[in-house]
């Protein structure tokens, strides 16, 4: 028995607001988990201060299996991403306490590597054809092998996934929401024409994804994947709403450009219909969204046996704790497809120290025991609270269109 004694919950804002899960058990072993929910980070931290830490005191901290029942079940409130991020946070620090007790790093405790390393994917962006190229070509000079392209769109004011010039990509911002205008039609065109202008220029040898957002009707996505063929896609992600799981069925007749769904997805019951029907290829949940490495590690069990792989989320939006997990989990799963990986800024760093690794292409999440990332509480202290939220998307005539 290793008693949970305390449980406190960590809100900074270093560069972006992350809200970080610390448990220490009797003998004072600590685990962290990743709580951050971008824009909403206030809730997540109210669920855990007011409704599950004082439910984790006096807890076994190595019955994993049973605390994931114990808060998914005992809600009676199922599902859901407040729910969902705060038992992943939980989740994800218990497996970090098991692994330090045990003096071995979490991938060993699932299984041990399946893999040498995991294949990870940068952002590269541009306000412009020849500013994406030149992004493009610092990334692969960097050794990735994979590499995700966005570039503004004419007429599009803010793209989405484009920064301004030399800066850190981090959609949200302001007290209240920023507005953006999406106008389809001009996407439609041009985006075929820049994945298009990456392919011509550096050609075939490596992975080229790009991300949708969720903006299309299925058939206006299943016209854009069928344009993209040529470009021989690694992926298209997001080409719909992702709540909408029937839509991807009218998508697959009409192309074969491989679909990757679930960054917003927080349970395996969000994925059943698309990996049952075999409607993607790619499953994108992440861990601190889907209910922590006990979930997640069961929603990549069931792709497995529909020849579905795995592609977490890793954008900056998820700490370098969750990020950690997720690389414990790529190592040791046999459907690894690709993990996402942004990095974090340097004021993120002075807080996470994290012990993972990214050379030529592949990400490790190192050998130290747990999950292998410091929290500096001093550090985080220093970085208060900033609200920010994510923007709201119009389309041309005002309405609001998915962001
Ligand atoms: C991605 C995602 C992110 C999200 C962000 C929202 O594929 O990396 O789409 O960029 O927009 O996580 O907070
Ligand atoms: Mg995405």
């Amino acid at each position: 028995m290793s008693k949970i004694v305390d449980a406190k919950v960590i809100v900074t804002g270093p560069g972006r607001n992350y809200v970080t899960l610390k448990l220490t058990t009797a003998d004072g072993v600590v685990g962290w988990g990743d709580a951050t929910l971008n824009g909403r980070e206030l809730a997540v931290a109210a669920y855990l201060r007011d409704h599950v830490c004082p439910l984790l005191l006096g807890r076994d901290a190595n019955r994993i299996e049973d605390t994931w029942q114990y808060l998914y079940k005992g809600a009676y409130w199922r599902r859901g991403p407040v729910t969902m991020t705060s038992i992943a946070a939980v989740d994800i620090a218990l497996w970090d306490i098991l692994g330090k007790v045990a003096g071995l790093p979490v991938y060993q405790l699932l299984g041990g590597a399946a893999r040498d390393g995991v294949l990870a994917y940068c952002h590269a962006t541009g306000e412009d054809v020849p500013s994406l190229l030149d992004d493009v070509a610092a990334h692969l000079e960097r050794g990735f092998l994979a590499v995700r392209a966005q570039a503004a769109v004419p007429g599009v004011d803010k793209a989405y996934g484009v920064p301004p010039r030399g800066e850190f990509y981090e959609p949200a911002s302001g007290a209240v929401p920023e507005e953006s205008r999406w106008d389809t039609e001009s996407y439609l065109r041009h985006a075929p024409e820049v994945l298009g202008a990456v392919r011509e220029r550096f050609g075939f040898g490596f992975h080229l994804l790009h991300d949708v957002h969720h903006r299309l009707t299925p058939i206006e996505a299943g016209r854009l994947g069928r344009d993209l063929e040529p470009h021989r896609m690694f992926w298209m992600e997001d080409p719909v709403p992702a709540e909408d799981q029937s839509a991807f069925r009218l998508i697959r007749e009409h192309t074969t450009t491989p679909i990757a769904v679930g960054e917003v997805f927080n349970s395996i019951w969000d994925c059943q219909q698309l990996i049952t029907e075999r409607l993607i290829d790619y499953i994108r949940t992440s861990v601190s969204h889907a209910g922590g490495i006990t979930h997640l590690r069961r929603i990549f069990a069931l792709a497995e046996l529909y020849g579905v792989r795995t592609g977490s989320h890793g954008a900056g939006d998820l700490s370098p704790v969750s990020l950690a997990a997720a690389l414990h989990v790529d190592l040791a799963v046999p459907n690894l497809g690709v993990q996402e990986y942004m990095g974090h800024t340097p004021q993120t760093a002075e807080v996470f120290r994290p012990s993972y690794t990214l050379e030529n292409g592949y990400l490790h999440p190192g050998d130290a025991p747990g999950l292998g990332v410091e929290v500096d509480e001093e550090a985080a202290a220093k970085f208060p609270y900033d609200p920010r939220y994510l923007p709201v998307n119009r389309r041309r005539d005002g309405s609001i269109h998915d962001w």
